[in-house]
């Protein structure tokens, strides 16, 4: 039985990833952080109870930050492929937090790598790398291929070059099995709630339910590769899968922009949107509601601009060329982006039916929007 161990696991990428292993019949590992909270949502459908013998799935409490505690958590899997999806992964956020984000996305890379020399597992462990398309930053050429040059926009993307040049110089240095995937945006509906596409999708269900009246965003101009996270978690394990090692873009070949993307949302539920004004003056309102279930009047401003979601540096455009993942891992994406934005969309209309039942019942429910 194949040994793996995956950073991250209770994000977005971990759970999909965790369930993909599973059921290829993996023994699958987690680094967990101590939290207040159990924080374990996203995986809790893969729990196994400690407890019990011959169990598959187990979880360490863990930091990327902690270099000893990687070294002992590596020593007792002893894993045969390790996926280093920890990360401070919000673009937005790192320009408020650039040292942490540098240590734990940048240095944690590292520290990982470290561990698995020092504990001489070059030769057995492969180790994946969770690189972005927040790399190629400012636009040199599109579609952005592996052969495109870097200009990373942000904390996060400078930190996360680091990863990916510390993954490509121990590969070199110590022939290991090291790989970088740079992944363009996916999306689903565990995508944490303050990036873009879940927080419109979820905006999108509120508004339609009555719960909420408008979404504020920030730049609607920028276009991204968007693509099905369901998809993608494929992608990283077929990166360890090969002869050699090799560095992969993982994308659609599409772009959208946001703007375009709350359209789609909208349309999910027959809700047509039309925007007006520009810059900071833009507007989306109602232009027609075909789904009478909804309770929405034609004119209502249902999104509006605030300057407070602009980054002080910007990546304006992502497209990625993934010719490479075709032709060598037979990678290609399932859900395109109307398959995405309706898995999205419908899942949150379902979520927050719940809070309608709640309210009718007199409970109040607590929103938070960032
Ligand atoms: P999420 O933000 O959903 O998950 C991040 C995970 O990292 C969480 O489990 C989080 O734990 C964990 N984490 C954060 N800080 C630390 C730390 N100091 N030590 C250990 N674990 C930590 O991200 P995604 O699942 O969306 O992305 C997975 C990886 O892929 C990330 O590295 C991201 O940067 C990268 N990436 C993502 C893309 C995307 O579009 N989703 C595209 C390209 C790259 P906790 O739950 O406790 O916060
Ligand atoms: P990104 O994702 O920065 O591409 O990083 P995000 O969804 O945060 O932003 C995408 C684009 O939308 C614009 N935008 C807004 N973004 C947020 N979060 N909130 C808003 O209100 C808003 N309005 C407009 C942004 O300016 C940006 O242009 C994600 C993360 O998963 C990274 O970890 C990963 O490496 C990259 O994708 C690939």
């Amino acid at each position: 039985m194949k040994r793996a161990l995956i950073t991250g696991i209770t994000g977005q990428d971990g759970s999909y990833l965790a369930e993909l292993l599973l059921s290829k019949g993996y023994e699958v590992h987690g680094i967990k952080r101590r939290s207040s909270l159990f924080n374990t949502d996203r995986i809790d459908h893969l729990y196994q109870d400690p407890h019990e013998k011959g169990i598959r799935f187990k979880l360490h409490y863990g930091d990327l930050a902690d270099a000893t505690n990687l070294i002992r958590i590596v020593q007792e899997v002893q894993p045969d492929e390790i996926y280093n999806l920890g990360a401070m992964s919000h673009v937005k956020v790192s320009f408020d937090t650039p040292e942490y984000t540098a240590d734990v996305d940048g240095l944690g890379t590292l520290r990982l790598l470290e561990a698995i020399r020092i504990l001489g597992l070059t030769q057995k462990t492969r180790i994946y790398q969770a690189s972005t398309s927040e790399l190629y930053g400012l636009v040199q050429q599109v579609p952005q291929s592996e052969a495109t040059p870097f200009y990373p926009r942000s904390p996060y993307a400078v930190a996360k070059l680091y990863g990916y040049w510390i993954t490509v110089n121990y590969r070199e240095a110590y022939n290991m099995y090291a790989c970088n995937g740079i992944l363009f945006n996916h999306e689903s509906p565990l995508r944490g709630e303050t990036f873009v596409t879940r927080k419109i999708t979820r905006g999108v269900a509120r508004i339609a339910l009555g719960l909420q009246q408008k979404i504020f965003l920030g730049n609607l101009d920028a276009r991204r590769d968007w693509g099905h996270a369901k998809d993608y978690v494929e992608a990283m394990w077929l990166m360890l899968q090969q002869d050699q090692p090799r560095d992969y873009v993982i994308a659609t070949g599409v772009t959208t922009t946001v703007r375009e993307f709350v359209n789609l949302a909208f349309a999910e539920l027959g809700i047509e949107i039309t925007f007006v004004g520009e810059g900071v003056n833009e507007v989306g309102y109602v232009a027609a509601c075909h789904n009478l279930g909804y309770q929405l009047a034609v004119g209502q401003v249902v999104v509006a601009v605030d300057p407070a979601y602009f980054r002080p540096t910007e990546v304006e455009l992502l497209i990625g060329d993934p010719s490479r993942a075709k032709a060598e891992l037979g990678w290609a994406p399932r859900h395109d982006l109307s398959a995405l934005v309706s898995d999205m969309v419908q899942a949150d209309v379902r979520l927050f039916r719940r809070d309608t039942v709640l309210l009718e019942a007199g409970h109040p429910v607590m929103f938070h929007d960032e």
